[in-house]
């Protein structure tokens, strides 16, 4: 018999399009090599130029489907997406301390590319005064920043700015995204941990087939924190992976396709 490989979980929601959430999360897992599981947190129907349609799910159904993996299966990391409102933060909140599911990475999902809100108003708060604190690392990019504490980002030094103010809401370390400052500079995120900062910088690809890239991010961190990484040489690893996803993404429908989860096994 083999080896159990790592495991992770993903908290997420279902993209119809394949593209992000959980989907993207699945996808990356397999691309790096670790056992991918999912507990759905809301189903959107959407297509290449937006969200159609979310049904949450009941946040005790979304727990009951992390207590059945983890209480059977385990789990060695942790990824949460989108949360969609109040009931399912808080029903995570309560299992994320109750079940054991290793180093948990937060994505802090508030609306999808196309600006359609993944996340109610009412539940920003509790994201970040009850979830935040339990994270190994929360990710949010500049849109997001603005969502969760306020603050406009327009250069590096709003960023580190930001990921100050993120951090002291609790998580051990911030990765605060730069893809959404001036299209003419390179890709730069910040990660922060409370007493230093280090600058992720990559060439930035023009492509506008980008949709899934925060999700697939953070799903590639997850994976390495599931093999036994420690954070910064997880998310180095993870910016190198979405880096080659996002050279590899590709036009779908009539909108923005997604990036290339399976580069590295494309025919
Ligand atoms: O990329 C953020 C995201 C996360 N989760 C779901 C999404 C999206 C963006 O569209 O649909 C389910």
């Amino acid at each position: 018999m083999r080896d159990v490989p790592p495991r992770a979980l993903t908290i997420a929601g279902s993209d119809s399009g394949g593209g992000a959430g959980l989907q993207a999360d699945l996808k990356t897992f397999l691309c790096c090599g670790v056992h991918g599981m999912s507990a759905v947190t809301a189903v959107t129907a959407q297509h290449s130029r937006g969200v159609v349609g979310v049904h949450a799910l009941p946040g005790s159904f979304v727990a009951e489907q992390v207590v059945a993996v983890a209480s059977d299966i385990g789990v060695d990391a942790t990824k949460i997406g989108m949360l969609a409102n109040r009931d399912v933060v808080d029903a995570v909140v309560d299992v994320v301390g109750s079940v054991d599911l290793g180093p948990l990475v937060v994505d802090p999902v508030c609306a999808s590319q196309h600006g359609d809100p993944l996340l109610a108003d009412d539940a920003v708060h509790a994201l970040t005064s009850r979830l935040f604190p339990l994270a190994v690392l929360v990710t949010p990019n500049l849109p997001e920043v603005k969502v969760l504490i306020g603050l406009e980002v327009r250069d590096p030094a709003g960023m580190r700015e930001a990921a100050r103010r993120l951090f002291d809401l609790g998580p051990q370390w911030v990765l605060v995204k730069g893809g959404h400052l001036d299209p003419e500079s390179a890709a730069v995120d910040v990660l922060y941990d409370g007493s230093s900062f280090t600058e992720l910088t990559a060439p930035r690809h023009p492509s506008v087939h980008t949709h899934g890239s925060g999700d697939t991010l953070a799903a590639a961190t997850t994976a390495a924190l599931a093999r036994g990484l420690d954070v910064p040489a997880a998310v180095a690893s993870a910016k190198s992976f979405i880096t080659s996803a996002v050279d590899g993404s590709f036009p779908l429908g009539s909108g923005r396709g997604p990036v290339g989860h399976f580069w590295r096994i494309r025919a």
